[in-house]
């Protein structure tokens, strides 16, 4: 009889084990999937809010960001950290703000890296979990630890702070040195050319933008006068590398063929790739087939050519099987400016087009037009199309895909916000310390407040309002989106709670 229980007892512990292991044996393979979709963020260089057709824009077409923001999470509230591109992309990266990194300021191409290899970043994170990751396109946070041998390998770069593969240029188009590099080293060198770059002082016997403006086919308005490169002369020296230099007009073409590479080989595992378009950055120098495609000169062009690389990718994408197992993230990292020292015509042909909407300054500004950029996410099957409000940062990116992959990894500055990015959720962030130039303004629900700073109001060369002013400028956005006035004087309370919540960030 005992025995008889005994097995009887045996048979239901073997049954209801077997009952509960089914169950546990099948979640990891769908948690597998579901929390590992590929994640690619493209990031376009200097566009506005009021650039692409999804904002608003009628006089530059962008049907294929359209389609892509229209069927994702469009954000009108969203976020660059900065005004300008490498604290932009240093937070991005990071998720701590650039103002706490003092080196997060413009950098020429001969700059060593300013994100330490101890810190965390999104592909770093990334492969916790198992992911490949890959940036194609511009770089500019810095290579190395001082001087620089452009001829031996580049160290430390964007392969020693998380990423698997890199396909760069170092810093901007306007910049040398105008090569491509690829995990390090210089694309197609040549060594008995070796490449030697100087932004202090000219090579003996080398033509310059300022002194040779008969071998320019770009003019420099301001800045920009130095070694001249496939007719365009640049900011810094370079010498030699001829083999290696890039070809303006088809850079497009060749960051896309990378980042459509980098998708097809890696299509089998799980992949972060940071397509990092150069446009529409000067100089602007569009394929041949995209010259007058938007009526609005060199600006609009590029805008129309970097609509057209998207398309494709994304047609890739869609190729491979992939789309629907592939969040997609798409921002620029700061405003617009039309002039930022070149002659193209992008100024005296812009029409109707306004590149920042409805928004007050620019690219360098601490208004508006500054930092909030063109953002949203798509994600095709998972995320519903819908606009959202919420305020979001590029700086929450990092803890945000962290949760979505099951990481615990967390950034303090980065909030993580994955319900708002994926549409769930309109609670995006309280506050937002924003940087332009050096200098830095707080926001905080509908209100922003930027504390008195000196120097010109106008950035002469640019033509934009950066945000300078004697005294402190309040601003309600809900109803005064355009900045026009300043309720600093007549509501001191709250400037007051703004400027004590800004202090104790910044830690004043
Ligand atoms: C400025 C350049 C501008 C652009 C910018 C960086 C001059 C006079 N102006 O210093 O042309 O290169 O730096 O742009 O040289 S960013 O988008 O990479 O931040
Ligand atoms: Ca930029």
């Amino acid at each position: 009889k005992n025995i008889k229980h005994f097995i009887l007892l045996a048979l239901v512990l073997v049954i209801s084990v077997n009952c509960k292991e089914k169950p546990k044996a099948v979640e990891p393979v769908k948690e597998e999937s579901q929390t590992k979709p590929n994640i690619v963020v493209i990031y376009v260089d200097d566009l506005g809010y009021g650039d692409v057709g999804f904002n608003g824009a009628t006089e530059i077409k962008t049907p294929n960001l359209d389609k892509l923001a229209n069927n994702g999470v469009r954000f009108t509230n969203g976020f660059a950290s900065s005004a300008t591109c490498t604290p932009s992309r240093y937070a991005l990266l990071t998720g701590v703000y650039p103002w706490r990194n003092k080196n997060a300021k413009i950098l020429p191409g001969t700059a060593p890296l300013i994100i330490s290899t101890e810190q965390m970043t999104i592909p770093k994170m990334l492969k916790t979990k198992g992911y490949h990751t890959g940036i194609v396109g511009k770089w500019h946070l810095g290579l190395g630890t001082g001087i620089v041998n452009w001829n031996e390998h580049v160290s430390p770069g964007p392969n020693e702070v998380g990423f698997d593969y890199s396909y760069i240029m170092a810093a901007t188009q306007d910049r040398v040195p105008t090569v491509y590099i690829e995990n390090g080293d210089v694309v197609g060198l040549d060594p008995n050319d070796p490449i030697e770059v100087n932004y202090k002082e000219n090579f003996a016997g080398q033509p310059t933008g300022k002194d040779n403006p008969e071998l320019t086919k770009m003019k420099w308005h301001h800045g920009h006068n130095n070694t001249i490169v496939n007719e365009i002369p640049r900011i810094g020296y370079m010498k030699g590398g001829e083999k290696a230099k890039w070809k303006d007009e088809d850079m497009a073409d060749h960051f896309l063929k990378g980042a459509q590479n980098y998708v097809k080989k890696h299509k089998d595992e799980p992949f972060f790739l940071y397509y990092a378009m150069q446009q529409p950055h000067v100089p602007r120098t569009p394929h041949p087939r995209f010259v007058g495609s938007s009526g609005l000169g060199a600006r609009g062009d590029v805008i129309v050519e970097a609509d057209w690389c998207i398309g494709e990718f994304v047609k890739t994408l869609e190729a491979e099987g992939l789309l629907e197992n592939t969040l997609i993230v798409f921002t620029s990292d700061n405003g617009p400016v039309l002039n930022d020292g070149y002659f193209d015509e992008s100024d005296t042909r812009i029409g109707k087009h306004t590149p920042a909407g409805k928004l007050r300054g620019g690219k360098y500004s601490l208004f508006e037009a500054g930092t909030r950029m063109p953002f949203f996410t798509y994600w095709k099957g998972t995320i519903k199309p819908s606009v959202s409000d919420a305020l979001v940062c590029q700086l929450d990116l990092l803890s945000s895909l962290s949760k979505l992959v099951g990481s615990d990894i967390k950034v303090e500055d980065s909030k993580e916000l994955l319900d708002v990015f994926l549409g769930k959720s309109n609670k995006g962030r309280e506050s937002l310390v924003i940087e332009a130039t050096s200098r830095t303004a707080y926001k905080e629900g509908d209100w922003v407040m930027i504390p008195p700073y000196q120097g010109p109001a106008v950035l002469k060369d640019v033509q934009i309002e950066i945000g300078n002013a004697k005294n402190f400028q309040l601003y309600n956005l809900k109803e005064d989106i355009s900045q026009q006035n300043n309720l600093a004087e007549t509501n001191k309370e709250k400037l007051q709670d703004m400027l004590t919540k800004f202090e104790a960030i910044r830690g004043e």
